[in-house]
C-alpha cells in the first residue's frame, strides 16, 4: 500500500519542516513539498505534528514480580504502546539465577511475546549470573541483535556483586556493548525494611522511606566508579534524584560516558503519593520511588539541558488486587507502575506546552536518542526516505484526562489519574500500516521482532 501525508509539520531532533511524506509498503519512500502520487491514499494531516514511532526503551511485560504476573503482557502491553505512538518497545529478557543460559531467558521470552505484539519489540538481556558461559553467551546475543544488557544492584534473584558488575561492563564493552543499570543499595534498603518492621510501620507510606534518595545515589556512585575502572560507558536507567543525577554529572566531568534515563513518573509524581488514604498509595510503589517536587525540578532541568538522553516508562502494571497482595505489609506490594501509553502526551503536555523542553528535544528523548542508544538509527528515530514508516500523526490540539475508565492497560487504576492531556494521537503507522486511526486500534499483532546493532551515541 501506499499512504501520502499531506501538508503535516515533520518533526526531528534538529529541527521542524513542513513537507509531505509518501509511504510505500513498509518504508518512507520520499519526503518533499508538494508531492503527489496518484496510486497513493491521501490523508491531509494538516496542523498536525509528525513524528518519528516513539521508542520505550524500558518497559516489563508479562513479568513474575512478587509472586504475581504484571496485568499487562505483551499483548495488551502492546496496543497500549501504539495507541501512546509508541511504535517499538525494548522490554527485558532476563536469565535466571541457578546455572542458567542467557539463550535459555531470551527464548523464554520470545515465547511470551512471538506473535502477540502490537508495536515492533526487542529485549535488553539481564545478566544475573556471570561465569564463563555467560561470557561467551554475550556473542550470541549480539548475533540475535540483541547490544544492550541489564545489570541490578538490587533485588536478590537478580543482583550482581561489585566484582561481577566490574568484569560484565568491561566485557561488554570490548564488543560494543553496554548496560542499563538499576542503582539502588541493597544491603541498606534491607536494613531499613528491618527497622520499619520492628517498629510496626507497615503501610505503603514506608515505602519511599526505606529506599531513600541517597541510596540510589550511593549506588548510582559506586556503578560509576567501577565503570570508570572498567573503561566502560554505562546507562543510569530510571534516575529519580538531584543526588543522584550530581553523581552522573561529576563522572562526566572526569570523562565518563555516562547515558541516562528517566521516566514520566518521576517527572510529575512525588512522594506525597504514598500517603494517600484507603491503601491508594500501594498504586505508585515502585522502585526507585517517587521523590520530591525539587528532584522532579531537576529532572526536567536536565531534560532541557540535554544531559539527560531519554525518558522511558518501566511500565509494570498491576490490578488493585494485586496492590493488594501488601495491605497488612508493604514490602509485599508489588512494584510498578503502568505507563507505556502516556509518555508522548505528558510529556509533550507538560513539557513542551509549559515551556520546559522543545518540540525537537521531546522528538530526540521519545525516539532519536532510544534509536541511536539501542543500535536502530536510521531505520526508526527519524522520519527520513528509507527509513521505517513508523509515524505518529500528533494533534496538537486534542485533549482529553487520563483515566483507568478509558485507558487501554489491563488494569483498574492508573498512577495518572485524573491528569489532564493537551495534545493526542490521532494515527500511528507501524511500518507502513496504520495500526490506530481516530485515536482506536484498527491493526494488532502487526509486530515484529528487531535486530539491533551497535550504538550509536
Ligand atoms: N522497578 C519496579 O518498580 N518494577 C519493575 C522493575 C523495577 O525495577
Ligand atoms: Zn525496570
Amino acid at each position: 500500500m501506499k499512504y501520502l501525508l499531506k501538508n503535516g509539520t515533520i518533526v526531528s531532533g534538529s529541527g521542524i519542516k513542513k513537507a509531505d511524506i509518501l509511504i510505500e509498503g513498509e518504508k518512507i519512500a520520499k519526503i518533499a513539498t508538494e508531492l503527489t502520487d496518484s496510486e497513493a491514499e491521501e490523508i491531509n494531516v494538516e496542523g498536525k505534528l509528525l513524528f518519528p514511532g516513539f521508542i520505550d526503551g524500558h518497559t516489563h511485560f508479562d513479568l513474575e514480580v512478587a509472586g504475581t504476573v504484571t496485568a499487562d503482557d505483551f499483548e495488551s502491553g502492546t496496543k497500549a504502546a501504539i495507541l501512546g505512538g509508541t511504535t517499538f518497545v525494548i522490554d527485558f529478557a532476563s536469565q535466571d539465577k541457578g546455572g542458567h543460559t542467557l539463550k535459555e531467558g531470551l527464548s523464554k521470552w520470545h515465547k511470551k511475546a512471538d506473535g502477540k505484539c502490537s508495536c515492533d519489540y526487542s529485549f535488553h538481556m539481564s545478566i544475573v549470573e556471570w561465569n564463563e558461559e555467560t561470557e561467551r553467551e554475550i556473542q550470541d546475543m549480539i548475533q540475535e541483535g540483541i547490544t544492550s544488557f541489564k545489570l541490578y544492584m538490587t533485588y536478590p534473584a537478580m543482583m550482581v556483586n561489585d566484582g561481577d558488575l566490574y568484569k560484565i561492563l568491561k566485557k561488554l564493552n570490548e564488543y560494543g556493548c553496554f548496560a542499563g543499570v538499576h542503582c539502588e543499595n541493597a544491603d541498606v534498603i534491607d536494613a531499613r525494611i528491618e527497622e520499619a518492621k520492628r517498629e510496626g510501620r507497615l503501610g505503603p507510606e514506608n515505602h519511599p522511606l526505606v529506599r531513600p534518595d541517597t541510596m540510589e545515589a550511593e549506588a548510582v556512585h559506586r556503578l560509576l566508579v567501577i565503570a570508570k575502572e572498567a573503561k566502560a560507558p554505562v546507562m543510569v536507567v530510571h534516575l529519580t534524584n538531584k543526588r543522584a543525577y550530581e553523581e552522573i554529572i561529576r563522572a562526566r566531568e572526569e570523562g565518563q560516558i555516562v547515558y541516562a534515563e528517566t521516566c514520566p513518573q518521576y517527572l510529575l509524581l512525588d512522594d506525597s503519593a504514598y500517603s494517600k488514604p484507603d491503601f491508594q498509595g500501594a498504586i505508585y510503589v515502585c522502585a526507585p520511588p517517587l521523590r520530591k517536587k525539587e528532584d522532579q525540578e531537576c529532572l526536567w532541568k536536565a531534560l532541557s539541558e540535554e544531559e539527560i538522553q531519554t525518558v522511558a516508562t518501566d511500565q509494570c502494571s498491576f490490578t488493585l488486587e494485586q496492590k493488594a497482595m501488601g495491605r497488612e505489609d508493604f514490602t509485599k506490594i508489588p512494584g510498578g507502575l503502568p505507563g507505556v501509553q502516556t509518555r508522548g502526551t505528558l510529556l509533550y503536555t507538560y513539557g513542551v506546552r509549559r515551556g520546559k523542553i522543545t518540540l525537537e528535544q521531546m522528538c530526540k528523548l521519545l525516539s532519536e536518542n532510544p534509536a541511536k542508544l539501542y543500535g536502530v538509527y536510521p531505520q526508526k528515530g527519524i522520519l527520513a526516505e528509507g527509513s521505517d514508516g513508523d509515524i505518529v500523526v500528533f494533534d496538537p490540539e486534542k485533549e482529553s484526562v487520563i483515566s483507568a475508565k478509558t485507558h487501554g492497560y489491563n488494569t483498574d487504576n492508573n498512577p495518572f489519574e485524573g491528569f489532564a492531556l493537551h495534545g493526542g494521537i490521532d494515527r500511528v503507522f507501524l511500518r507502513g500500516t496504520p495500526v490506530v486511526e481516530n485515536g482506536a486500534v484498527v491493526k494488532e499483532k502487526h509486530g515484529t521482532y528487531i535486530r539491533r546493532g551497535k550504538k550509536q551515541i
